[in-house]
């Protein structure tokens, strides 16, 4: 019952919509990149260390907001080397980045226009990190793409949920009233740099389920943005569209171009755009004590199984506060990249296969059927069902 994504985009037709998805649909692996302020705590505050995932830890560990700016006085990442970044995704076969622009904290790692709670005017660093990485894109011919929240645990038109015991539950905020439409004005100011300043190509929503947030305010942000760039991809969280972590868009007429299924594979194929982002260990953003990293082979029959399917797999990274790639992930990545690079011809451009067999799984691409054993059948015979075509 899973069903194509509408687009929205005015009187788009089918081939205009295929043109605008086409680099996206061939890409087929993306890097995931967590950052900001929440890599100096790194999942420790006070000196307990929190459960959970780690870009979380202002609303885990209920931490008031002026508690929490104190961090962006200690975000000063020199170790951040964007092309090294760039270089490392490119190696692993990845062909687009998403970068958490502003995270549900409400901190940019941009210049934002309307605002100096940012890594220019609000760090020590004093560096537009997102330019930086941008240009590093464009120089390596990888795509740069940009994660936005709309939920927002810092600006004032925004207020926690509740308290508890005296400390503020932030998720999911509430707006204040008659602060809506600033809140709106200020994040499209946001969007509109982000698209004309730093060339995103696509905007990766999240933070869309406080209730003040209306599918109604989705599609209009939706279409706003593609009067603003006609070629921007948008996924399915703009609005009220997914379906919780299973991601895909509910029947009717929801904004966003793609499915986003989180921590998760669908069981089958699917016949519309989708991409499953999953972490490398347990947290999106960087926590120094979590050591639960997946295999390399794991990882790589993740972008396999979702490729057979007819997916895209955007696999995160959390960088350190020093700007550093966990040595975990870095080896990972290199690792994927060995494998890509004898066999990324069998996902890149594939399309989804017409059946999956037990012993691995099938991409089919110009005629051609590529077979990715996972499990060698004991009589040593790779069987697959007649075709006829
Ligand atoms: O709350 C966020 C979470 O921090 C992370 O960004 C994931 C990744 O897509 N999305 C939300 C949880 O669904």
């Amino acid at each position: 019952g899973l069903r194509p994504n509408p687009s929205l985009a005015g009187a788009e037709s089918p081939e205009q919509r295929g043109a605008r998805m086409s680099w996206w649909r061939a890409a087929r692996f993306g890097m995931f990149i967590h950052w900001g302020l929440y890599a100096v705590p790194a999942g420790e505050y006070q000196g307990q260390q929190y459960k959970g995932i780690g870009e979380w830890i202002m609303n885990t560990a209920r931490i008031p907001r002026a508690d929490y700016e104190k961090f962006a006085g200690r975000f000063n990442p020199q170790a951040f080397d964007a092309d090294a970044w760039v270089r490392m995704a490119k190696y692993a076969g990845m062909k687009y980045i998403v970068i958490t622009s502003k995270h549900h904290d409400g901190f940019c790692l941009f210049d934002a226009p309307n605002s100096h709670y940012d890594c220019v005017d609000g760090s020590p660093y004093g560096r537009d990190l997102l330019k930086d990485l941008s240009a590093a894109c464009q120089r390596h011919g990888v795509t740069f793409c940009t994660y936005y929240s709309i939920m927002d645990w810092h600006h004032p038109a925004q207020r926690p949920a509740k308290q508890d015991n005296g400390k503020p539950v932030w998720n999911p905020t509430r707006v204040k009233d008659g602060q809506k439409a600033a809140y709106s004005q200020y994040m499209k100011k946001h969007l509109r740099t982000l698209v004309k300043d730093y060339q995103t190509r696509v905007l990766w929503f999240d933070g869309e389920w406080p209730k003040w947030w209306t599918d109604e305010d989705g599609r209009k942000l939706y279409q706003w943005l593609l009067d603003l760039d006609p070629t921007l991809i948008v996924n399915n969280r703009v609005g009220a569209g997914r379906t919780g972590m299973s991601g895909f868009t509910k029947a009717g007429s929801f904004a966003g171009d793609f499915g986003t299924p989180e921590q998760e594979i669908p069981a089958t194929g699917v016949d519309s755009d989708w991409e499953s982002c999953m972490t490398m260990n347990d947290t999106w953003g960087f926590k120094s004590a979590d050591h639960n990293w997946k295999s390399t082979e794991t990882l790589v029959r993740n972008l396999i199984d979702i490729a057979s399917k007819g997916g895209n797999y955007l696999l995160n990274i959390g960088p350190r506060a020093d700007g550093s790639f966990p040595q975990a992930s870095v080896e990972r990545l290199r690792g994927m990249g060995q494998w890509m690079s004898v066999n990324g011809e069998s996902l890149y451009g594939s399309q989804a296969a017409l059946f999956k067999p037990q012993w691995g799984r099938v991409t089919r691409k110009q005629g051609a059927l590529y077979l990715h054993v996972f499990d060698w059948p004991t009589n040593g015979k790779l069987t697959i069902p007649a075709l006829d075509n």
